[in-house]
């Protein structure tokens, strides 16, 4: 027994004590965002999930938020002053580190402090990520990182618009998708150079698509342009071949049922008719005939949640789920701030996590399973980034070395689909 301890240690590094992060993704468009809420709307006084500040779980959950470009519109932000009236509550926000020469020192923040609004000092969005921090924290997880790229009003259909500047579309340039991309960069070369850590990517959530029901052949086109951005997303953000995304249905029964249309406020999106060109139904509820336009509406809602089921329905590591039964905010359509934070904690409830141990050493057997050596083998996770990417290429379909590029989901020695730093045998199966 004490020769088994001792060999087991042999293989500990000792420079390899450091953090292993979860890298969480959260991208779409206003629901991303948390447009039409505050936080000062919480409860302060009240214990638990939803209060104001959740100091625990807020603190230890680091977030780093990017708009699609960091600065929000300019020439643009006249015109699209008559979607989003109130200025800034469209949320073209991020946390910090503005500019070309931003840094992750600049950019990552702990949740709570993280959140910054031009104007709105003290009083930020709450988006999904609350949820899901103080979800995960409730489930035992720490060193997450929760990477969000926002931006109000952008479709996932490539557009020409002026009002969808960086629409998400896949195949566009120097858009959405690409500053995820680059965002993703950016913080994991942070995470490995600056923090000297290791991370893995254990969470994709989609909330998006409520412009895309605005235009038909955006409707049409939503099914196929979701399953792309998907796929890429699997590759691009290094997701483990079984890892899990969750899509959130865009939801606007409440603004359907409730609203009139106003012009200024959110629920005018039932209204729009197109948006090459920019097309509302005015003439026609001036004239009498608005109630022609709302039933075509409510139908191009139809096929974009259709859409994002059928995606779900057709690959087993994406599911969705309705958001229709939680509470909107002033302008019917957003999420207050409360269904936000359930709507976080339903993402988390969907989605499987990889192994991790966090806190508390766990003994199994002769195994002792630490925060720095996950699987017990007495090898350090920190080691176990080791560049022996399974040859078939399934792990995270990674061209080239895995060897210490800071990612420990891409090195599977033995080729069973499991990576080594979750993997204690030699052969098919984990051992965990
Ligand atoms: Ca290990
Ligand atoms: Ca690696
Ligand atoms: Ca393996
Ligand atoms: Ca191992």
């Amino acid at each position: 027994m004490i020769l088994v301890f001792y060999i087991l240690n042999t293989f500990v590094n000792a420079d390899t004590d450091s953090d292993t992060y979860s890298i969480i993704i959260v991208a779409g468009q206003s629901q991303a965002e948390g447009s039409s809420t505050s936080r000062v709307n919480l409860p302060d006084d009240s214990d638990g999930f939803y209060k104001r500040n959740y100091s625990a779980a807020d603190s230890a959950t680091k977030f780093w938020w990017a708009g699609a470009d960091g600065k929000g519109p300019e020439t643009l932000e006249d015109y699209l002053r008559l979607f989003f009236p109130n200025n800034g509550i469209a949320g073209w926000s991020q946390s910090g580190g503005a500019g070309a020469g931003d840094v992750g020192s600049q950019r990552i923040k702990t949740l709570v402090n993280g959140q910054t609004r031009s104007g709105y000092a003290g009083n930020e969005f709450v988006g999904p990520e609350y949820g899901i921090a103080r979800s995960l924290y409730d489930k035992g997880r720490r060193k997450v990182i929760i990477l969000k790229v926002s931006y109000g009003f952008q479709s996932l259909e490539q557009s020409n618009s002026p009002a969808i500047p960086w629409d998400w579309n896949i195949h566009s340039t120097g858009k959405s998708y690409d500053k995820l991309k680059s965002e993703f960069s950016k913080l994991t070369s942070y995470i490995r150079d600056d923090l000297d850590a290791k991370y893995t990517v254990d969470g994709f959530f989609w909330t998006q698509g409520g412009t895309d029901t605005i235009q038909p052949s955006y409707a049409d086109n939503y099914k196929e342009n979701l399953r792309e951005l998907l796929l890429a997303a699997r590759n691009d953000f290094q997701l483990h071949p079984n890892a899990h995304i969750v899509t959130a249905k865009i939801a606007y029964q409440q603004c359907v049922d409730h609203s009139f249309p106003l012009i200024g406020i959110y629920c005018g999106i039932p209204w729009g008719k197109n948006l090459e060109p920019l097309e509302f139904a005015f003439e026609e509820i001036l004239n009498g005939r608005g109630a022609t336009v709302q039933p075509a509406y409510v139908s191009r809602l139809n096929q974009v949640r259709d859409s994002i089921q059928e995606v779900a329905d057709d690959y087993s590591w994406v599911d969705t789920m309705d958001v229709g039964d939680q509470p909107r905010a002033w302008d019917f359509v957003h999420l207050n701030e409360v269904g936000q934070l359930t709507v976080g904690k339903r993402f988390t409830n969907m989605y499987k996590f990889p192994y991790r141990v966090d806190e508390a050493n766990v003994v199994v057997g002769s195994q002792v399973r630490t925060p720095t050596d996950f699987d017990g083998d007495g090898i350090a996770n920190n080691d176990e980034d080791n560049g022996n990417s399974c040859s078939s290429g399934i792990i995270n379909n990674q061209n080239g070395s895995t060897d210490n590029n800071g990612n420990l989901g891409d090195d599977d020695a033995d080729c069973d689909g499991f990576p080594d730093y979750l993997d204690r045998v030699n052969g098919v199966g984990s051992g965990l």
